[in-house]
């Protein structure tokens, strides 16, 4: 089975979380796509829903294929998100962010009752970490605050390249104005230490490590669906 089909079948598991009325948090990436497309559908036969988008992007397909949206000033609490990650453990920790969209997805899962992770079964690895850990910085003082990172990092022990997110020449810009450094660490034993430690840092904006967020995680294979809850 391809890639996108099994997108496409962790989106239609998702779906069926998905009830009328609900307010939903839309993410982010391919996987999060296949689930609007599925949504969309539901919506084009009488399913009322509202969204909070996570991203301009996931903005532009919802407005695209009629499905409703609000935002957190209108709607502050959601009931259900539904979203990709890079990365998830056996606890539903996630890595996040690969698609640039990490703290709007943060505070939307956070405002939810409940997150679904959606995502092939291959973004389930053992201990978090072989996917560089994207991190959201200010851009006042980048340098710096990369300094502070890799200071932060080395005192848990953790190493590795910390580059400065590009598209073709120019730095990548978060919906947030903001600039993404990605931190090659390799595998991150104890992710709620780097993560109280990122946190402490000023220019750190949000970075891309999600715990105790995603309730459940379904994971498509060439074998069917595994879903894991905490
Ligand atoms: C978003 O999209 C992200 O947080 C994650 O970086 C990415 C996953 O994308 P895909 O579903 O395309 O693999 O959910």
């Amino acid at each position: 089975m391809d890639a996108r089909s099994l997108k496409i079948k962790a989106a239609a598991e998702a779906l069926t979380y998905v009830k009328d009325g609900m307010r939903l948090g839309i993410g982010t990436g391919s996987t999060a796509e296949e689930f609007v497309r599925l949504l969309a559908t539901k919506v084009a036969s009488g399913l009322k829903v509202v969204g909070v988008p996570t991203s301009e992007r996931t903005a532009a397909l919802c407005r695209e294929l009629g499905v409703k949206l609000t935002t957190l000033e209108e709607t502050p609490a959601l009931d259900l998100t539904i979203d990709g990650a890079d990365e998830i453990d056996p606890q539903l920790a996630l890595i996040k962010g690969g698609g640039g969209a990490l703290l709007r997805e943060k505070i939307v899962a956070a405002a939810s009752a409940k997150m679904v992770v959606i995502a092939d079964e291959s973004k389930l690895v053992s201990t978090l970490g072989a996917f560089p850990l994207p991190i959201e910085v200010n851009r006042f003082g980048r340098a710096a605050t990369q300094l502070a990172i890799e200071r932060a990092a080395s005192n848990l022990h953790l190493s590795g390249p910390v580059t400065l997110r590009m598209t073709g020449t120019d730095a990548f810009v978060t919906d947030g104005g903001h600039l993404i450094l990605d931190a090659s660490f390799g595998r991150i034993p104890d992710t709620r230490a780097l993560s109280d430690a990122l946190h402490a840092i000023p220019g750190v904006v949000e970075h891309g490590i999600f715990l105790g967020l995603a309730r459940v995680a379904i994971l498509a294979g060439a074998d069917g669906i595994r879903t894991l809850t905490t």
